[in-house]
């Protein structure tokens, strides 16, 4: 039953194309009749979730209270798909043991650091390299790349349009 209610689980660094593929996809699904809803920094962070910075400890917190929403999302029948970094391995998978088999799938959006340095839509990475951001994921907080996602982008001289078609092929909405 490939269009029950599910969370698709995006991990990826800063600027790797999480919100960008997630939105592309959520129109996709749309398009397909399937409701959705996305959860990433601008709804989360700031709201819910904005007692929350960059420690390991709040990042671990960010991630639990967002796979309990998650859940919540997901118990009213919607398709969820969550838009953050998640740096952590053990959170990822205590996010994935909330759900049933097949009600969870994780999404590695794999683009290499220097791609997504290149990129640098806010500034970010270079303020992380003069040291003004020490906790930046990549630079001075760790990126623990998922060992067995169920899905893996390799968004590297991909376009987002064929990036959406290999998941949803893939994904048999
Ligand atoms: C990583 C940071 C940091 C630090 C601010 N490290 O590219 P963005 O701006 O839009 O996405 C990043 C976002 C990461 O928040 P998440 O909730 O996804 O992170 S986590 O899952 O690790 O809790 C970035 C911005 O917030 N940002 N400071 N130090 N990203």
């Amino acid at each position: 039953n490939g269009h029950s209610s599910k969370v698709l689980w995006f991990t990826g660094l800063s600027g790797s194309g999480k919100s960008t593929i997630a939105n592309a996809l959520e129109k996709e699904l749309h398009a397909k009749g399937i409701r959705t809803y996305i959860l990433d920094g601008d709804n989360i962070r700031h709201g819910l979730n904005k007692d929350l910075g960059f420690t390991d400890a709040d990042r671990i917190e960010n991630i639990r209270r967002i796979s309990e929403v998650a859940k919540l999302m997901v118990d009213a029948g919607i398709v969820v798909i969550t838009a953050f970094i998640s740096p952590f391995r053990a959170e990822r998978q205590m996010a994935r043991e909330m759900f049933d088999e097949g009600e969870f799938s994780e999404v590695y959006i794999n683009t290499p650091i220097e791609v997504a340095e290149s990129r640098d839509p806010k500034g970010l990475y270079k303020k992380a390299r003069k040291g003004e951001l020490p906790n930046f994921t990549g630079i001075g907080s760790p990126y623990e790349a998922p060992e067995t996602p169920d899905f893996i982008l390799n968004t590297e001289d991909k376009s987002v349009d064929a990036l959406v078609s290999e998941l949803m092929e893939s994904m048999e909405f």
